[in-house]
């Protein structure tokens, strides 16, 4: 496995003003899309279904296989909705790649836009991040002036008109029924699946999801073709990706690199753990999926790797605590975000979140009773599986995780608080 970078999707995002038009374009932006209208829609989903591109936004879905489950006698209208809620802790590459190159994404939804048959494709941003939000109308504005939207696209008769939709700031709106349910304007709540959004989505019309970075990917598998994705990444998990590192690292931020790569590789390209430090534990895949210690650092960083070791690559959001870190007030942070975050439509997520914080502080806080571990477990049994949407099971998973690995730590709170085991000042001090 390579241990060096590969900038594709982030190969500009140091350069000043990538996000303009005409230096989109100076680098052989929208070229892609000239490719791709010259192309049989279905050729274009043949060559997304044979790089196997899955979805970068937590399954892993693969993208060409979600395009065909579209109907194909449906008369209502196909469209097509970017995922660019962002919100899962840890997770930030979806909006860097926005702010740093919008073109990128814009490209990729006009071409996937083609190849699916939809003439209206939604944005959906998270609501806070208004700059962002800018940028992307901004880019959207562009496109339309330099005729890449609206009508007879590059002289074709293509069309396609793009909205950029704000959140309001939910986290359970990154969940692709509660989005759509955000984006027809009610309150964002997960709806029962099936029916798939493929088949019954936005205004009940077949719809595609897609997270921002596997739509910004399509583009460079139209230019450089199959054979350069797939001759990336490992057996089930092709091409290049975002991994966000972020925590106790001496230089966090973005790294875009092969498929599989592990931790260690992209420690040693980050400086590794903050000096002086050894790590404690790390998420593979934001705090939904559970966490990992250092005996994992060689996990092949892709699809199977950390569903090997019982989690999974989720985000690719690798939080990295070192050993100041108190287990229990990191399971407490994770659950109290959970808790604020849950929608409240299914009991066991919203009363079950509660009082796992009950809990959780009372044993921060060395005030722990006899069998609180044991409460703490089953009701995350009590939760995971039982609720309409994946948010709960996250829930569940980071409690499983955490005692899995640091039950001391957490029978340790019946008598010694957390800030006396672990002083907060020595987790923040930089
Ligand atoms: C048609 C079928 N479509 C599946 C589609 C489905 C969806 C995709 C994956 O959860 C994970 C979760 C979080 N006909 C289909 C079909 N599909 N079968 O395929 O579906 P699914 O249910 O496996 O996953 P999901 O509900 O999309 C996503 C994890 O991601 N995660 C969360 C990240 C949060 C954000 C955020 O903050 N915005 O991304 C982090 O790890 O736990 O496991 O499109 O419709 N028969």
């Amino acid at each position: 496995m390579t241990d060096t970078l590969t900038p594709v999707l982030s190969a500009n995002w140091g350069d000043e003003r990538a996000w303009k038009l005409s230096n989109y374009e100076r680098r052989g932006g929208y070229q892609a899309l000239r490719t791709a209208l010259g192309k049989a829609p279905a050729d274009i989903i043949g060559q997304v279904k044979n790089a196997n591109l899955r979805g970068r936004g937590g399954a892993g879905f693969p993208a060409g296989v979600k395009w065909s489950f579209l109907p194909k006698d449906n008369p209502n209208p196909v469209y097509l909705v970017v995922n660019c809620d962002e919100s899962e802790p840890g997770t930030c590459k979806d909006i860097p790649l926005v702010m740093a190159s919008p073109h990128t994404l814009l490209e990729g939804v006009i071409i996937s836009s083609y190849a699916v048959g939809c003439h209206h494709a939604f944005i959906y941003i998270r609501g806070e991040v208004l700059h962002v939000i800018r940028r992307m109308q901004q880019a959207v504005r562009e496109a339309y002036s330099a005729g890449y939207l609206g009508k007879g696209i590059l002289g074709t008769d293509f069309d396609l008109e793009v909205t950029v939709h704000a959140g309001a700031g939910a986290y359970i709106c990154g969940e692709e029924t509660a989005l759509l349910d955000s984006l027809e304007g009610r309150r964002g709540q997960p709806r029962l699946k099936p029916p798939f959004p493929a088949v019954a989505g936005l205004y009940a019309s077949p719809t595609v999801i897609n997270n921002v970075e596997t739509i910004a990917t399509v583009p460079s598998i139209i230019s450089n073709g199959v054979d350069w994705f797939t001759s990336m990444g490992t057996e089930n998990s092709r091409g290049m990706t975002l991994y966000s590192l972020s925590g106790h690292v001496a230089n966090p931020g973005q790294f875009e690199a092969p498929m599989g790569i592990t931790l260690r590789q992209l420690l040693d390209m980050a400086g590794g753990i903050r000096h002086g430090h050894q790590l404690k534990f790390w998420t593979p895949g934001g705090s939904s999926l559970g966490i990992l210690t250092d005996e994992h650092l060689d996990v092949p960083l892709d699809y199977d790797g950390p569903a090997k070791v019982g989690t999974g690559l989720g985000t690719k959001a690798l939080q990295c605590f070192d050993e100041t870190t108190s287990a229990v007030r990191a399971c407490l942070r994770y659950v109290e975000f959970y808790k604020h975050e849950s929608c409240g439509k299914c009991t066991p997520c919203r009363e079950g979140s509660w009082w796992l914080v009950q809990l959780l502080a009372r044993l921060e806080a060395g005030k722990g009773e006899p069998g609180d571990i044991d409460k703490l477990l089953d009701l995350s049994d009590n939760i995971a599986g039982r609720s309409f949407c994946a948010l709960a099971d996250g829930t569940a998973t980071i409690v499983k995780s955490m005692v899995n690995y640091f039950r001391p730590e957490f029978e340790a709170g019946l008598h010694t608080p957390a800030w006396e085991l672990f002083p907060y000042e020595k987790t923040t001090a930089w």
